[in-house]
């Protein structure tokens, strides 16, 4: 049967597309929605995919994630650099997590080199555009075998 995967976008990420394309590039959320489904296909995940500007709406999907899913795919957007509460429901769901940004967030300011969220993850994706949700999603159809 397909594992659950829950693919969780945090703030601006909505945006995508309009926002900085030299560094997001021009592919939209809609567009990496169905790069993922189109991954969820060829791994054998379902793909229950979603975005929010809130922090605490992003708490409270990784709770009910608790039961529902087998995985959390999460780019946390600036949540990544700054959220302990996205860190705590991680760690409390423990679910296997991977983390993708789009950009390379290592090249970038400083405050982009730290990411609460990598200490719970499995593994990290960053800087190979929205191609990272499908590597990340081929790693987690890995892990959940
Ligand atoms: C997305 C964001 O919105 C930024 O705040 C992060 C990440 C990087 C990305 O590259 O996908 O710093």
């Amino acid at each position: 049967m397909a594992k659950n995967v829950l693919v969780l976008n945090g703030p601006n990420l909505n945006m995508l597309g309009k926002r900085e394309p030299a560094i997001y590039g021009a592919q939209t959320l809609a567009d990496v929605e169905a790069l993922c489904r189109a991954a969820g296909t060829v791994f054998g995940l379902s793909i229950d995919f979603r975005q929010s500007n809130y922090e605490g709406e992003l708490v409270t999907w990784i709770q009910e994630a608790l039961g529902t899913a087998d995985g959390i795919l999460i780019n946390p957007g600036a949540y990544s650099h700054t959220s302990v509460a996205i860190y705590d429901a991680l760690k409390a769901v423990a679910l296997p997590v991977a983390e993708v940004h789009i950009s390379n967030i290592h090249q970038r300011e400083a405050f982009r080199h730290h990411s609460y969220v990598s200490a719970v993850a499995f593994g990290v994706i960053c800087g190979f555009g929205t191609l990272g949700y499908r590597l990340a999603l081929e790693a987690m159809a890995e892990k959940l075998k």
